[in-house]
């Protein structure tokens, strides 16, 4: 048995497992959860970060425009299943007018830390980096300096600071469609000067898990359990008919997050339905948020769904933690 530490989150959105299912995540049974015109102006809702807010919850979402302009709109929901998401982007206020300088921003996390909600995305900086901003209410997001150097995507931060320093995983790339990407861990102290950069694991070369032989990049905020950090990710594949993303998982050393104690070899979660297969960008899973329920070890979570709408699914700690451990891959 494994211990999520955490809160408990009984309200969490929730299905039992289908019987006969034998994969180690189940799909919301109403899935997609958020369809393409999720607001006013969007084209796509996909990529986005929920959490637990209030007596409900509330969300960064990317809600790329009918221009194909891509943008974080903020939203909030009662049950985590029904979402009414802003028609304006998020409002980004700081000092330092450089910093709020604006290409595009996609890919939000959302992690809840120290009594304040951090969003971290993929910010256009004279490339892709990594923004990161600070709200206590979803309407006012303090912007903070871009947390590394162009050209990086997929910022994610650690819940809590580590042996005394808040942790950043990232995936540095390049200013396309990166044909590489292997996962680090950043350290700071103070959320602006990030250093001490680790490795923590890479893409796979070969064929002995070529789901994730071409790059991989860490998805939703690492789940603290007494046996380490749950991590979830996405993994690509480069085919002839293109990138395919699925979604993996790991586990990581609760002091030295960068030390992987167990991943997965085969996947968690691939597409496999209509709306993951089919949409702007086919063939593609991607998480960002999970909700865990410290009491009865659920978690859900959110995934954009071929680039297009957002999915949910569903497993419990248990389940994953015994999948990664029972399909480690081992270099
Ligand atoms: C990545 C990012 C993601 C996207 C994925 C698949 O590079 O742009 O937002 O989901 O490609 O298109």
């Amino acid at each position: 048995m494994t211990q999520i530490i955490g809160p408990a989150l009984p309200q969490i959105p929730w299905q039992e497992k289908p019987a006969g299912e034998t994969q180690p995540l189940w799909r919301y049974g109403h899935n997609p959860v958020i369809g393409r015109h999720g607001n006013a102006i969007s084209n796509s809702v996909f990529n986005s970060a929920v959490v637990p807010y209030k007596d409900g919850y509330a969300g960064v979402f990317r809600c790329d425009s009918r221009a194909i302009s891509m943008d974080l709109f903020a939203g909030f929901s009662q049950d985590g299943l029904s979402w009414q998401i802003e028609d304006t982007p998020i409002h980004l206020c700081d000092n330092e007018t450089e910093v709020l300088r604006r290409e595009y921003r996609y890919d939000a996390r959302v992690c809840y830390m120290e009594g304040h909600y951090y969003v971290s995305w993929c910010n256009g900086y004279h490339g892709p980096t990594i923004g990161l901003a600070w709200t206590d209410d979803f309407k006012t997001f303090h912007q903070l300096e871009n947390a590394l150097l162009p050209y990086n995507r997929n910022g994610v931060l650690f819940p809590r600071k580590i042996q005394g320093r808040y942790m950043l995983m990232s995936r540095p790339s390049d200013t396309g469609h990166t044909p590489f990407g292997d996962i680090f861990v950043s350290q700071s102290e103070d959320l602006i000067y990030w250093g001490r950069h680790r490795y923590m694991m890479g893409a796979v070369k070969g064929d002995r898990s070529a789901w994730q032989s071409m790059k991989i990049g860490p998805g939703p905020v690492p789940i603290e359990t007494d046996e380490g950090w749950l991590m979830i990710y996405h993994g690509v594949i480069n085919t002839c008919n293109g990138y395919v993303y699925r979604m993996g998982a790991a586990l990581l050393d609760i002091d030295k997050p960068w030390q992987v104690l167990y991943r997965s070899k085969t996947y968690i979660l691939a597409p496999n339905e209509l709306y993951e297969c089919v949409g702007d960008v086919p063939n593609v899973v991607f998480p960002c948020a999970a909700l865990a329920d410290s009491g009865t070890g659920r978690i859900a979570i959110y995934y954009g769904c071929a680039d297009t709408v957002t999915g949910l699914a569903f497993t419990t700690v248990d389940t994953l933690v015994q999948y990664i451990k029972d399909n480690n891959f081992q270099e």
